[in-house]
């Protein structure tokens, strides 16, 4: 059976997770496992990784240096942990723009991979003026035609975190369950990595669980915690996050925030709250609201996101979980529809497993 198969037989309910069921459970199922082996977790992931992927790797080690024990081993990029849209039998070496079921074939995968109705439709209609126009064909050269066209759909201005200021404020929106703690922790080992001082705040109070989550990430990352027992109010956690970062030279404070509260408006009235105690306490601070993403709740991810965006204002976009059963294509149809560049993506449950996004290496990572 080929694996594109395989793919379309997944059941319905995987794709579209509920977050709301499946997070208090994974969160704190997540919590024992990470404190028993904080240290090792992203070597083991590596070392999984290169047993999971041994087919890949072993060809170019054998061709690069057959006779040589010391040849360097090449580390497996993160990008590599995203699915590929299969698309192996449909482009034939002899393709031509006049191939019509050919571009039938692609906009259908495109969809399947989650990429949404309009993006698949343009990017092959990009695709079919570019062939015509410059003239290519064969399967090589339409491939890499294809990535051109999809990298430039998703290239965006403000890619890059705004963090000039000291402190700098980093506000971490989304339903439970997206992967908003984890990400935080990731975050901010990669922040501290460049040599800055980080301090998180557990504006997450609903569960003392949430709290203990974002410590034992902190004490991973070597960062500074502020929190208070369960059920404060987040609002008056934050304010001493900022009281604290202004009085300790803190160059980023992020703030965690829980994803459930009684209904909705409550949630996002809390979001608001929290988002005048910024203004309030540091007016001139750069301000990052980073909405997390869970890629495998697909398409419905973005009815979630469309209603964060309009009460929060989101700055950027962590989409988190690519490298499970995601269809990576959501990324292009999530940049297109809310206007908001993907500034990280999540490959893992390793303190390393984020990455900024990169247009190109997503591109060749899934055509
Ligand atoms: N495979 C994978 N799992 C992730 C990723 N990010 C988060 N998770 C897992 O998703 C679950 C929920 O994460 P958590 O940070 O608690 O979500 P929160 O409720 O939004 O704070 C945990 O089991 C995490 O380990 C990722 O990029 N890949
Ligand atoms: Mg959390």
């Amino acid at each position: 059976m080929a694996f594109w198969d395989k793919w379309r037989k997944q059941p319905k309910e995987e794709e579209t997770a509920q977050p709301e069921e499946t997070i208090e459970t994974a969160a704190e199922e997540a919590a024992p496992d990470q404190q028993a082996e904080p240290a090792e977790e992203p070597l083991e992931e590596n070392a999984a990784f290169e047993e999971a992927q041994p087919e890949e790797e072993m060809p170019q080690e054998e061709q690069a240096a057959p006779e040589t024990e010391e040849a360097p081993k090449k580390k497996p990029s993160l990008w590599q942990r995203l699915k590929k849209m299969y698309m192996g039998d449909i482009f034939g070496s002899s393709i031509t723009e006049a191939d019509e079921t050919f571009f039938e074939e692609l906009e259908e995968r495109m969809i399947l991979a989650d990429m949404g109705m309009v993006t698949a439709t343009e990017a092959v209609e990009k695709l079919r003026r570019r062939m015509n126009r410059e003239d290519i064909s064969g399967q090589e050269a339409v491939q890499e035609a294809l990535r051109e066209i999809l990298a430039e759909c998703l290239t965006m201005d403000n890619q890059e975190l705004n963090l000039s200021t000291q402190p700098s404020v980093i506000l971490v929106v989304g339903v439970n369950g997206v992967g908003k703690t984890t990400s935080i922790g990731k975050l901010a080992a990669r922040i501290k990595g460049e040599g800055k001082r980080v301090l998180l705040c557990a504006g997450d109070t609903f569960r003392a669980a949430a709290a203990d989550q974002l410590e034992i990430w902190a004490n991973r990352a070597g960062c500074e915690l502020v929190r208070q027992h369960e059920g404060a109010d987040p609002g008056a956690v934050l304010f001493d996050a900022l009281q604290a970062a202004k009085a300790r030279g803190v160059d980023v404070v992020i703030c965690d925030t829980a994803g459930r509260l009684h209904n909705k408006s409550n949630l996002m009235a809390e979001l608001a709250k929290l988002r005048k105690i910024i203004d309030r306490e540091t007016p001139d601070a750069a301000l990052e609201v980073l909405l997390v993403l869970d890629a495998t709740t697909g398409q419905n991810g973005l009815i979630q996101a469309k209603q964060f965006q309009e009460t929060a204002g989101c700055t950027g976009i962590i989409l988190t979980k690519l490298d499970g059963t995601a269809k990576g294509g959501i990324v292009i149809a999530i940049a297109r529809e809310l206007g908001v560049p993907v500034k990280f993506v999540g490959l893992g449950e390793g303190i390393g497993d984020l990455q900024p996004f990169d247009a190109k290496e997503y591109a060749n990572a899934i055509i």
